[in-house]
């Protein structure tokens, strides 16, 4: 039908998720997205032990977006891999975020995610830029290769990744071709938050988040451009993975931007975590109302469908 979605040959009722940390940290935030219109729900990152996190305050939003330096808290792994092996996979899809701290850690955790022989479809997550002292996978070519080898040695399913925002063509290209020498890279997800941003209250003449000295990630309306263009930027560059987008959607037009652009499914943070799951109903409404006014019938015909000049 009209919102019908595919990924990895599974079929979705609609294109729309959750940006992995965003309400999905607990059982009851996980069972309120399986509730809600999103057609399928990724857990938080998850680390081999239960991290608190960095101290609050640690997420600020502005009538433009937020900031956030989380720093990664979870329940652990095995509390996200529980969750997926009671899911009604009839229901919807469920992706496993996995961010370990090492390599080892990824390896430990995707062995025993393989070994539960759950559906949850993984996203590695190789760009969190909040945690001090560990920096961005994705930024660092000859770790993100390594890192690669080693899970697609170990892991033995198809399976996707979520990257931080590029900003140079030549990274672009280099990134692209890094995720083209494995196929079990299946689908990548562009983009994590724009990492250690600052955003400064004028009144207080302060940061608004604790920690890091205010640095943190962004997301809302400042990084759309940002992320169609990453979306893009993979979508041409890789043609047999398929590409889920994410950031700065707040409003149906913005999903059908990054449809446009070459995402396969959508992904909601900030605005999820400021309006709560009754947001997927009205993207889903208002994706379907521009879509009819446009005489589309389905997604796929709208897909990768950007005009240049
Ligand atoms: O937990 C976080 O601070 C966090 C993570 Br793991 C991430 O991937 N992206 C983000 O904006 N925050």
């Amino acid at each position: 039908s009209l919102l019908s979605a595919s990924l990895l040959g599974i079929d979705f009722a609609n294109p729309l998720l959750n940006a992995s940390g965003v309400y999905c940290r607990d059982v009851a935030e996980l069972d309120a997205l399986a509730a809600s219109a999103a057609g399928s729900l990724v857990t938080k990152s998850c680390t081999l032990l239960a991290r608190e996190g960095n101290p609050e305050p640690r997420y600020y939003a502005t009538p433009l977006g937020s900031i956030n330096s989380m720093g990664l808290p979870n329940a652990g792994y095995q509390y996200y891999l529980a969750y997926a092996q009671q899911h009604d996979y009839a229901a919807k899809p469920l992706f496993l975020s996995v961010a370990g701290l090492s390599l080892a850690d990824n390896l430990t955790m995707l062995a025993a995610i393989r070994a539960a022989d759950t559906p949850a479809i993984v996203e590695l997550n190789l760009s969190c830029p909040n945690v001090p002292g560990k920096p961005q996978i994705g930024y660092d070519f000859a770790a993100m290769t390594a890192m690669l080898e080693a899970v697609t040695q170990a892991y033995d399913r198809p399976f996707g990744v979520k990257l931080p925002p590029y900003f140079d063509i030549a990274h672009f290209d280099e990134a692209a071709a890094i995720l083209n020498r494995f196929p079990q890279v299946a689908f990548v997800t562009c983009i994590n938050s724009i990492g250690n941003a600052l955003i400064i209250d004028v009144e207080a003449e302060s940061v608004v988040i604790k920690p890091k000295d205010g640095f943190g990630g962004i997301g809302g309306d400042y990084v759309l451009p940002t992320a169609l263009a990453n979306v893009n930027a993979f979508y041409r560059r890789c043609p047999a993975k398929q590409i889920i987008g994410c950031g700065g959607v707040t409003r149906g037009e913005h999903i059908f931007m990054h449809l446009l652009a070459g995402a396969s499914l959508v992904q909601v943070g900030t605005a999820l975590y400021e309006e709560g799951p009754g947001i997927f109903a009205r993207l889903n409404d208002e994706l379907a109302e521009l879509l009819t006014r446009k005489g589309y019938r389905g997604i796929e015909e709208v897909r990768g469908k950007l005009r240049t000049l």
